[in-house]
């Protein structure tokens, strides 16, 4: 029943191997070590990134030149109608295949389970399993206010108090080093630590977080980004993330930098979508996926739609008719390296098909494009 999309995956490969034999060679020296905290490169933040890491960024930028990996907010924690059962996901319920790449959130470190009731033990585990199958991980974080101690949606300001000299300061000091400590666990059963991609303080551009717009300056969130990087990579030695940036909708280009850490802080471009809901919308993230994937490349750096969704799936054929149309509306927008759905909550909160959902056939569809990349089709990507 499932097409395998042999003739793209063989070109992958040959094209991953063709470019990262070339790498070999290059002044930079990229394979010259095998060791993790030696100096890696000169274009990531972190120019001491484990090799596995280093190799993954190579590899995205290759490997989705001219197709999408698809990936699903956690996807093997639980799903409609089941939670933290071995092996499950609706994904691969769905399609037979799991997502190439696996989200995650940090919301509530500190406590035995994240905001939406994933246990960060489990997560761990679910990162390790994803990782040894060859998938992605990628990580958010819907942190508390460290202010009031409510919850990421109370955006009463906070960043002033909790930069450098601030009230708050070691305090939130103190969460960032649950979340390096928690970076530093993800190791395979040799001591590996598995390459994520990190995505802090997303949705900036927009309100409703103590770390929008309206909560901070854009100095002030910038300096939250440095001071957070710094921590991570410098004080607390953590190689093994590559650093994403992603604004909610797009008006134009300059909208993008408007609340920006600077090249020397981000990795990837990305964007957070969730009005693909009219014909003229999928001509609309077309457009914000083509500007966002030009301002990477003008700048050595990857593009991604980094969330997703159109909830309850009210729209016939989202994924076929919209989000792959949208994903492949010119040559610049086919550049974007994942696309990432939402969580799959219950009947109310889903935004994957599951068994029996009445868009399972146009997912299927989808999963059959030989545009999308799903795990079963990844090239080892951290090689
Ligand atoms: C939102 C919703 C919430 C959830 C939050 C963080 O979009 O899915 O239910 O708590 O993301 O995952």
């Amino acid at each position: 029943m499932y097409k395998r999309k042999n003739r793209l995956f063989i070109v992958l490969i040959s094209c991953s191997i063709f470019i990262l034999n070339a790498c070999s060679t290059s002044e930079k020296g990229i394979t010259e070590t095998e060791k993790p905290f030696e100096k890696t490169n000169d274009f990531l933040v972190d120019h001491y990134a484990t090799n596995e890491t280093l190799a993954l960024y190579n590899n995205l930028k290759i490997v989705t030149q001219n197709a999408v990996l698809f990936g699903h907010q956690d996807d093997t924690a639980y799903g409609v109608g089941w939670n933290t059962v071995l092996g499950r996901s609706d994904v691969k319920e769905v399609c037979g295949d799991y997502p190439a790449v696996y989200g995650w959130d940090l919301g509530d470190i500190g406590n035995k389970s994240n905001l939406d009731g994933v246990n960060f033990e489990n997560m761990k585990r679910w990162i390790r399993e994803a990782y040894s199958r060859g998938g992605i991980n990628t990580i958010s974080m819907h942190l508390d206010n460290p202010v009031t101690g409510n919850n990421a949606w109370d955006n009463s300001p906070a960043v002033a108090a909790i930069l450098p000299g601030g009230s708050h300061h070691n305090n939130y000091i103190s969460t960032l080093k649950n979340v390096a400590d928690f970076m530093k666990d993800i190791k395979t059963s040799n001591g590996e630590n598995i390459p994520i991609l990190f995505r802090p303080y997303h949705e900036h551009n927009q309100t409703w977080s103590w770390w929008g717009k309206s909560a901070c300056t854009s100095d002030e969130y910038n300096q939250l980004w440095q001071m957070t990087v710094e921590y991570l990579r410098d004080t607390m030695d953590v190689h093994n993330l590559l650093y994403i940036i992603s604004p909610q909708d797009l008006s134009d280009q300059f909208d993008y930098f408007e609340r920006y850490p600077g090249d020397d802080y981000v990795d990837i471009f990305g964007l957070d979508y969730y009005q693909l809901t009219n014909p003229a919308s999928i001509t609309k993230l077309g457009k914000s996926l083509d500007i966002i994937a030009s301002l990477a490349e003008s700048r050595g750096k990857i593009s991604a739609l980094t969330e997703v969704g159109n909830e309850k799936l009210t729209i016939d054929n989202w994924y076929t008719d919209y989000l792959l149309k949208a994903l492949m509306y010119n040559e610049n927008s086919k550049k974007t390296a994942w696309c990432l759905a939402w969580r799959n909550s219950n009947s109310s909160h889903y935004f994957v098909p599951y068994p029996g959902e009445k868009s399972v056939m146009n997912f299927v569809q989808f999963y059959n494009d030989p545009f999308t990349i799903f795990e079963n089709d990844l090239p080892d990507m951290y090689k």
